[in-house]
């Protein structure tokens, strides 16, 4: 594959970059970033500063949720039930593969066929730029913070 082609998933998220008008450049590496230590393995960055794109779903509205979690941090799904007001539950394949139209390992932070309500750890404030997935399990993207928190219209929170 040439250099400059991205793979179909990956090119998704350029595109909603570049809708967005946000200048980043996705990164596609031969070694896998399916997970939060794969990817800053990947790219030299702390564990922290990966993002990563949890897809749950409201036990009593059954809407999907996706929560951008510092890969250093796991939710609290109580804590966050209380600020829902609903039960939640970690979304199974099928939804997450609906919902977001990426498969698990590589589910991007936007680039979906319709918004999702968007809840931001706070704890990615702490870093200048931050690497989230791209739609696949081996492409990343750096982006600050607060344009990632723009570009999915998230809210901050404190997941745990
Ligand atoms: N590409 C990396 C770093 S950006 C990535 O996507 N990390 S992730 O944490 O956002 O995605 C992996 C996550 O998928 C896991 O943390 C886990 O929450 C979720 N997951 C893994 N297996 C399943 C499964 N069988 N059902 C639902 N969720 C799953």
């Amino acid at each position: 594959m040439p250099a400059n082609t991205l793979s179909p998933s990956a090119q998704k998220v350029a595109n909603a970059l570049q809708e967005l008008g946000i200048l980043c450049q996705i990164v596609e590496l031969p070694q896998s970033t399916r997970t939060a230590p794969d990817a800053a393995a990947a790219v030299g960055c702390s564990v922290g500063q990966i993002v990563k794109s949890l897809i749950f779903r409201g036990c009593s509205s059954r809407q999907a949720y996706l929560f951008l979690v510092s890969g250093s941090n796991r939710l609290d799904e109580t804590m966050m039930a209380a600020l829902l007001g609903e039960k939640i539950e970690r979304a199974d394949p099928a939804f997450v593969r609906e919902q977001t139209g990426f498969a698990i390992g590589g589910v991007a932070p936007l680039g979906f066929p319709s918004p999702l309500k968007t809840l931001m750890d706070i704890d990615l404030f702490q870093y200048k730029d931050v690497w989230a997935a791209a739609g696949t399990p081996n492409a990343v993207f750096r982006i600050e913070p607060q344009h990632l928190l723009d570009a999915c219209h998230a809210i901050r929170v404190k997941v745990c």
